[in-house]
């Protein structure tokens, strides 16, 4: 059979198919499949053999590329060597290893690393931090937690809990207790089309201030925001809001956390998008770009004060949390080979770089039919579309299709493209991406 018979073949079987795909709509997708069957550099091919150019790193993971050698060889001997350890009062080099490297990125301060499989998990493990860490130190009536409209943090019940986009979160039921969120920062009216940080909204900060005379601020543990807001589109924080929100938690004892999962690992220019944007939090979670997609792996880096005060608690096991596959050898490998292909190449601070070529090409879009907003930050971007009447997402679902066709995968979520390529992309890459954007928007009704 040639490759394109085979492909179709596969379609042809899709329809009946066990599996069950996440966040797809399941029937659409199987009538019309789109399956990827090899990867390197900064591109995919399909399963009949179409190259495509990577706009997306994946799935906002793969920031070293795809398929890089030292990565592959890592997992490779590995897996041969030894398959899995415990970590639960048993450990193997490789995770000691892998943390202590993570550590010497992390901004001083953050000595500590609680190994997770998952950003969703890496949420409910801060979550849970914070909540732990308030009663050790005797102040056990901080139970409540903050989140943030438009915020995703996984899709587990606390991070879902906290989150903010309502689809994630209607059919599902009631929730966490105490749970109670500030305000989104989209400001279309005032800040469309800005360049890196808005100038206007540093006052949604102080919407915590509310929550605060509300709840009492004694009984809240923690704030989770991401530093930009990745799922809901791409949302930068206006200049002085991050330094406003750190502000008002510190002035009431109460912890705020910064979801890195996709501002980690090099995409604003920096390790973390904390040193990028000028704001220390006390926990971030990570994943993605730990291990460069290949294995999955997430992390919570912890200020050294809050493992402390664990380590004054009672003896024995001070967090009763972890997961079997916490610190997994195969994904601590390809983390340490990840790490040493970021370091070689200087890709945690590459995207800084690019960063304006990329904000020069991405804004030229801006009188391509339909575009009533374009945002970024580092090698991480939007391009919001008026939505159809009546139609909420068609068009740019539409878009995303006609891009594939066209040879490059983005991604989109409800009216809104969103750009996040490898940071070993190329000039004529990031051209291409754009350019291919602009057609496809062109050719939109
Ligand atoms: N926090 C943040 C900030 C995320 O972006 C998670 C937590 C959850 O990670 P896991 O590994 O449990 O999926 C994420 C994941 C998209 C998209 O394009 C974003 C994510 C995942 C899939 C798609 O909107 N972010």
């Amino acid at each position: 059979m040639n490759k394109r018979a085979e492909s179709s073949a596969v379609q042809a079987g899709l329809e009946a198919s066990a599996f069950w795909m996440p966040y797809t709509a399941n029937r659409q997708f199987k009538k019309t499949p789109r399956l990827l069957a090899r990867a390197e550099g900064m591109y995919y091919w399909t399963d009949d053999g179409r190259q495509v150019l990577d706009g997306q790193a994946g799935l906002w993971c793969v920031n070293a590329g795809h398929c890089r050698p030292k990565i592959v060889a890592a997992v490779q001997k590995q897996v041969a060597q030894m398959d899995f350890a415990p970590t639960f009062q048993m450990g193997h080099p490789a995770a000691f290893e892998f943390a202590d490297r993570l550590a010497r990125i992390a901004p001083p301060g953050f000595s500590k690393v609680f190994f997770t499989n998952s950003g969703s998990e890496s949420a409910d493990t801060a979550l849970k931090i914070a909540l732990a860490y308030h009663r050790v130190r005797g102040e056990g009536q901080r139970i409540r937690l903050i989140g943030r409209e438009r915020g995703y943090h996984g899709v587990n019940f606390g991070g879902m809990a906290v989150g903010g986009i309502p689809a994630n979160r209607k059919a599902f039921g009631p929730g966490v207790a105490g749970v109670d969120h500030i305000r989104h920062t989209h400001d279309l009216a005032r800040n469309a089309f800005s360049k890196g940080q808005p100038a206007h909204g540093a006052e949604f900060a102080d919407d915590l201030e509310r929550l605060c005379a509300l709840h009492d601020p004694s009984t809240i543990a923690a704030v989770i925001v991401e530093p930009v807001a990745g799922s809901a589109g791409v949302l930068v924080p206006p200049k002085g809001y991050l330094e406003r929100l750190r502000e008002i938690c510190t002035k009431h004892g109460i912890l705020l956390i910064f979801d890195e999962v996709i501002t980690g690992f090099g995409r604003l220019g920096q390790p973390f998008g904390s040193q990028r944007l000028g704001v220390m939090p006390d926990l971030f979670t990570t994943a993605k770009g730990m291990t460069n997609g290949t294995v999955p792996m997430g992390a919570v880096f912890a200020k050294d004060s809050i493992y402390e005060a664990f380590m004054q608690g009672p003896e024995g096991i001070e967090l009763f949390h972890g997961y079997t596959y916490s610190a997994h050898p195969l994904a601590c490998a390809a983390g340490l080979g990840t790490l040493d292909t970021y370091e070689e190449e200087g890709l945690l601070t590459r995207a800084g770089a690019l960063e304006k070529h990329f904000e020069d090409g991405l804004h030229a879009l801006r009188d391509a039919p339909h575009v009533i907003d374009i945002r970024n930050l580092g090698l991480m971007a939007a391009v919001e579309l008026e939505a159809r009447p009546g139609k909420p997402g068609a068009r740019a679902y539409e878009a995303f299709l006609k891009i594939f066709e066209a040879g490059v995968l983005i991604r989109w979520t409800g009216d809104i493209l969103a750009f996040s390529p490898p940071l070993i992309v190329e000039k004529a890459q990031i051209d291409r991406i754009f350019e291919t954007v602009r057609q496809a928007l062109k050719s939109l009704q």
